[in-house]
């Protein structure tokens, strides 16, 4: 039972000119789909082929035998998420119920993209930077590599790639202008309050 790479809710050249259709296309089509068929191959003819993905990646997450498992897997599940964060119709502000959250957890809209900028700027190296709902509360965390909150009890709401490939072909040393336009143009809100509203 192989895990399968989602198709992409829009067009490689749809996030541009924000992210361009060649990163999308390695990203994509190269690194995303490697992880998946690295997972595959790893878990094939293993008990773990019956298990869904998010079993796997918490199953293995702290067991040294098995970190190649864990890094595909993660890896695989951490790209699904993170295409549908994005989309060309998004940026903007919140609504809603998870609007009125951030407001009440952060103090504004205006603090919690400062402390997601800053988060996604200054992961060192490859990882990832993530809104999350951890024990009711709607907090900023950051993960190197393949980790995930998912490990963690954390549920992910919205998450971005910091990992070079995600940006270098576009914005090349340049972190913090990639964030700043995925932040303001490309966030998909309506994902995050589906996430949301699912894990209350
Ligand atoms: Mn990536």
């Amino acid at each position: 039972m192989a895990y399968t790479q989602p198709a992409l809710a829009y067009a490689e050249n749809a996030l541009e000119p924000h992210i361009s259709a060649k990163t999308i296309s390695f990203h994509y089509g190269k690194h995303h789909a490697a992880y998946i068929t690295n997972y595959n191959n790893l878990v094939a003819g293993t008990p773990m082929d019956d298990m869904t993905l998010e079993d796997v990646i918490k199953e293995t997450a702290n067991d040294p035998q098995k970190v190649a498992i864990f890094n595909n897997g993660a890896q695989a599940w951490n790209h699904s998420f993170y295409w549908n964060c994005l989309s060309p119709d998004g940026g903007g502000l919140p609504s809603g119920p998870l609007a009125d959250k951030i407001s009440a957890d952060f103090g504004s809209f205006d603090k919690f993209r400062e402390e997601l900028k800053n988060a996604a700027t200054t992961q060192f190296g490859s990882g990832w930077a993530w809104l999350v709902l951890d024990n009711g509360t709607l907090r900023i965390v950051k993960t190197g590599n393949a980790q995930t909150p998912l490990t963690s009890g954390q549920i992910p709401i919205l998450t971005i790639d910091v990992w070079e490939h995600a940006y270098y072909l576009d914005y090349q040393n340049r972190r913090p202008d990639y964030t700043a336009a995925l932040i303001d143009n490309l966030l998909d809100w309506e994902f995050a309050a589906g996430n949301f509203s699912a894990a209350r």
